[in-house]
């Protein structure tokens, strides 16, 4: 991609320019909060800091067909769905949808590049921008500091090796959800997440009990399989004591993690064989 300006927050020098406030109603206030509430970008964000996004954000309609950003422009601002579908089209081809939550719009700001993706709305639909300046102003730079902190980490986790790590969007999560939602995918950075999944054995299955299949510790990951599959969450995850989890939403895995899906398809076959080993079957985890 084209890319003239290096990647440097911190030599920006926007600190100066004067805070942007778009004045809301308690109501209006009330929505933005909500649509904002799961943001991973702005998880890095103090209160003070949040609250000052907020502040800058806007509200935005639009209409079916209309398009918010056309791939190939230059950046303007993000945007944080608060309703309406919206198809995510690269080259004219769609390549995925945001269906009523998520944001979109980073890239071009983070890394000065041009718009990666059309994004079209497919119904009415409303959505929050934030500014170029503020965002970068406030979010680039945290991501960046975040970043340096985890630099260490990300580069000794195997799977991330074969990234380009710069352009890793980063959330952090101090304990995971034993999430059924499928939308994110977890690398434990600290402590242990254990693995359960339902027994499939007759006795155990009438009091639903939950059997440890595996426990990951620092490095590993877990959460792709039904992002890889696009099925329901096969197991639970828990943590054991305090864990600290780097969390990356399922849009930025898509865009870098799908060379990395052939890994972790040969590890989803090994998955296949404990469940073998412990139940007799299993459970059909793919197609
Ligand atoms: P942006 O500022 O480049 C378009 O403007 C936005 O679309 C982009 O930021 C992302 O927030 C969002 N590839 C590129 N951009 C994507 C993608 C994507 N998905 C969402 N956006 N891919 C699709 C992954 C499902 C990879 C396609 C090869």
């Amino acid at each position: 991609s084209v890319c003239a300006e290096a990647f440097n927050p911190d030599e920006d020098d926007e600190d100066t320019e004067p805070r942007v406030v778009h004045p809301k109603t308690d109501e209006q206030r009330c929505r933005l909060q909500e649509a904002c509430r799961d943001i991973l970008l702005f998880k890095t964000l103090d209160q003070e800091q949040f609250s000052e996004v907020l502040d800058a954000m806007f509200e935005l309609r639009v209409q079916p067909q209309e398009h918010v950003i056309d791939q190939g422009d230059d950046g303007d601002n993000f945007y944080v769905i608060e309703r309406g579908v919206y198809d995510i089209v690269v080259k004219g081809t769609c390549v995925g949808q945001y269906n009523n939550k998520g944001s979109f719009g980073e890239l071009a700001l983070m890394y000065n590049t041009p718009r990666a993706a059309t994004i079209a709305a497919t119904t009415e639909g409303a959505l929050w921008g934030l500014d170029r300046a503020t965002f970068r102003r406030l979010i680039v730079k945290n991501n960046a500091k975040k970043r340096r902190m985890y630099e260490c980490f990300i580069e000794s986790v195997p799977l991330l090796k074969s990234l380009e790590v710069s352009s890793l969007v980063i959330g952090f999560l101090d304990s995971p959800l034993a999430g059924d939602k499928a939308e994110c995918f977890y690398i434990v950075e600290s402590g242990e997440v254990k693995i359960m999944m339902k027994s499939k054995t007759k006795a155990d299955h009438a009091d639903n009990a939950e059997v440890e299949l595996t426990r990951c510790s620092r490095g590993h990951y877990f959460g792709e399989l039904a992002l890889v599959t696009n099925k329901p969450r096969a197991a639970s995850a828990y943590a054991v004591g305090d864990v600290k989890c780097l969390v990356i939403d399922i849009q930025a895995f898509e865009r870098l993690l799908g060379s990395c899906k052939e890994i972790m398809k040969r590890n989803i076959a090994h998955y296949e064989e404990q469940l073998v080993a412990l139940f007799g079957s299993s459970m059909d985890l793919r197609d």
